[in-house]
C-alpha cells in the first residue's frame, strides 16, 4: 500500500516535471545569459559590426578564426565605465576553446589596453581553438573594467573529437618545449599543496589528541599555565618552524636554479590608436523615437543630410547585435553576406517612409521601422522600464560606388502600448 502510493507520487513528479521541461523554450535553456545584459548596456556602448567566424565546426586542437570590428558609441550611458581600460577576448560557456592569438587594430592583445575613444572603431581579429567537444555558442567579448563584458554576436560552434586529444604544445623562451600547457605544472603544484597540507595536519592532530578547551581552560583557572605547554610541546613548535622555513627557501633556491629566467605575468596596459577616421558626409538628428510594444516596432523619426557628392541609400541599422537590412538598398545582399551566420538579423529588414537614395547635399526626414520579434526574444525591450530610456545604434549607408558610411544614431526613445 504504502509502496504504491510512493510510486503514485513519484510517476505524477515526473509527469509534472516533464510538463515544466516542455515550457521551457529550448533556445533559453541552451543560451548562457547574453540576454540577461541590461539593454542601455547593448544597444548604447560597443556596437559590433562586419563580424565573421571561418567555421561553425573544428576538431579538437583546429583552430578557427573570429574577425570584426566595433564602434564605440559616442552617447556612452552614465552608469556605464568608460572604456579606459579594455580586453578583448571571445566569450565561451566555460574553458572549452583556447585562446591562440589575439589582436586589436593588428596588435598583440595579450594585456589590456587603455583609454579607447568614444565614437571611434576598433578592428580585432581571435584565434581559438577547440578545446571541449561540444556545441558552444562562441562570442567576440570586449570586457570593460568596472562595466563587465559587452559581448558581439554569437555563433554555434560545434568542436568535435575527443578531450583526451587534446594538446597545447608551447616552446618557451629558453628553448624548452612544453608538451601540453594544459597539464604543464599540474603534479607539481598538486606536490607542493600535499606538502603543506601534511604538515598543517601534523600541526593540528599534535595538539588535538591531548584534552582539549575545558580541561585546559580549568588549568588556566588554577593559575597553572606552565602546565600548558610542555617542553616536548616548544622543541616539536620549533622543529616545525625550522622545516617550514627550510622547505620554504630550500623550494624557492630550487625554482631559482632549475629556472634562472622568470618573466612575470604582465600586468601593464598598452596604449593604442583607433581607426583611421572614416570621412563621414552624413548628419543625423532624431526628431522622434518610439517603440511599438504591441507591434514590436522601433519606429525612428530622423532628418539626414547628405553632406557628401554622392547619392546615399540607407542600408542597415543595427544595434545590439540585430541587424535589419534594407533589402532594397544596392550591396544589401553582400551586406547579408559580411556579418556572422546569426539568428539575429531580421527577416522582416528595415522599412523606409521614402526608399529614394538621400540626394547630395539633400536634407531628408525619414522614419526608419525596425520590426521584428527579435526585440522580445533578445530582451531588448526592457529598456522601457530603464530610468535613462535612450536606444541607440548604427546607420550604414550605401553610395553608387560602392563606399559605405556608419554614422552613430540615438537618442530618447517613447514606448507607445497601443497601435496607432
Ligand atoms: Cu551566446
Amino acid at each position: 500500500m504504502m509502496f504504491n502510493c510512493v510510486k503514485n507520487f513519484l510517476s505524477r513528479l515526473r509527469t509534472l516535471l516533464l510538463f515544466v521541461l516542455a515550457l521551457v523554450p529550448i533556445a533559453e535553456v541552451m543560451a548562457h545569459g547574453e540576454r540577461a545584459q541590461e539593454p542601455y548596456l547593448r544597444t548604447r556602448t560597443a556596437q559590433f559590426y562586419d563580424v565573421q567566424f571561418d567555421r561553425s565546426k573544428v576538431e579538437v586542437n583546429e583552430e578557427f578564426t573570429i574577425t570584426g570590428r566595433f564602434r564605440l558609441m559616442q552617447d556612452w550611458p552614465d552608469a556605464v565605465s568608460l572604456p579606459e581600460t579594455v580586453y578583448m577576448s571571445a566569450y565561451a560557456p566555460g574553458p572549452v576553446i583556447t585562446r591562440v592569438e589575439s589582436y586589436l587594430n593588428g596588435i598583440p592583445a595579450r594585456q589590456s589596453f587603455s583609454d579607447l575613444q568614444l565614437g571611434r572603431d576598433y578592428e580585432f581579429k581571435l584565434v581559438m581553438k577547440g578545446r571541449v567537444p561540444g556545441n558552444h555558442h562562441i562570442h567576440p567579448m570586449l570586457s570593460v573594467k568596472g562595466s563587465g563584458p559587452l559581448v558581439g554576436p554569437g555563433v554555434w560552434i560545434e568542436v568535435t573529437g575527443s578531450k583526451a586529444d587534446y594538446r597545447q604544445e608551447v616552446k618557451t623562451m629558453t628553448g624548452e618545449v612544453v608538451e601540453n600547457l594544459d597539464t604543464y605544472g599540474v603534479s607539481r603544484a598538486l606536490g607542493w599543496y600535499a606538502v603543506w597540507i601534511v604538515l598543517a595536519a601534523f600541526w593540528l592532530a599534535f595538539w588535538l589528541v591531548r584534552p582539549l578547551l575545558i580541561p585546559r581552560w580549568i588549568v588556566l583557572n588554577k593559575g597553572r599555565e606552565d602546565l600548558l605547554v610542555s617542553g616536548r610541546d616548544l622543541a616539536v613548535g620549533i622543529g616545525l618552524g625550522i622545516v617550514v622555513i627550510g622547505i620554504t627557501f630550500g623550494g624557492y633556491a630550487y625554482a631559482k636554479k632549475e629556472y634562472p629566467y622568470v618573466v612575470p605575468l604582465q600586468a601593464g596596459t598598452n596604449k593604442i590608436d583607433p581607426l583611421p577616421e572614416l570621412p563621414s558626409h552624413v548628419a543625423i538628428k532624431v526628431v522622434n523615437a518610439t517603440y511599438d510594444v504591441p507591434g514590436r516596432a522601433m519606429r525612428i523619426q530622423a532628418k539626414i543630410t547628405n553632406n557628401g557628392t554622392e547619392p546615399l541609400h540607407i542600408l542597415e541599422f543595427t544595434t545590439a547585435n540585430l541587424r535589419f537590412i534594407n533589402k532594397q538598398a544596392p550591396g544589401a545582399s553582400a551586406a547579408m553576406l559580411k556579418g556572422a551566420p546569426t539568428d539575429t538579423v531580421a527577416r522582416g529588414g528595415l522599412t523606409l517612409s521614402d526608399a529614394r537614395p538621400i540626394a547630395a547635399s539633400e536634407t531628408r526626414e525619414v522614419t526608419l521601422e525596425a520590426s521584428d520579434v527579435l526585440w522580445e526574444l533578445e530582451r531588448l525591450v526592457s529598456f522601457l522600464t530603464d530610468v535613462d530610456s535612450k536606444f541607440g545604434g548604427l546607420l550604414f549607408f550605401s553610395a553608387p560606388n560602392g563606399q559605405r558610411q556608419i554614422s552613430e544614431i540615438g537618442g530618447p526613445i517613447l514606448p507607445t502600448f497601443i497601435q496607432l
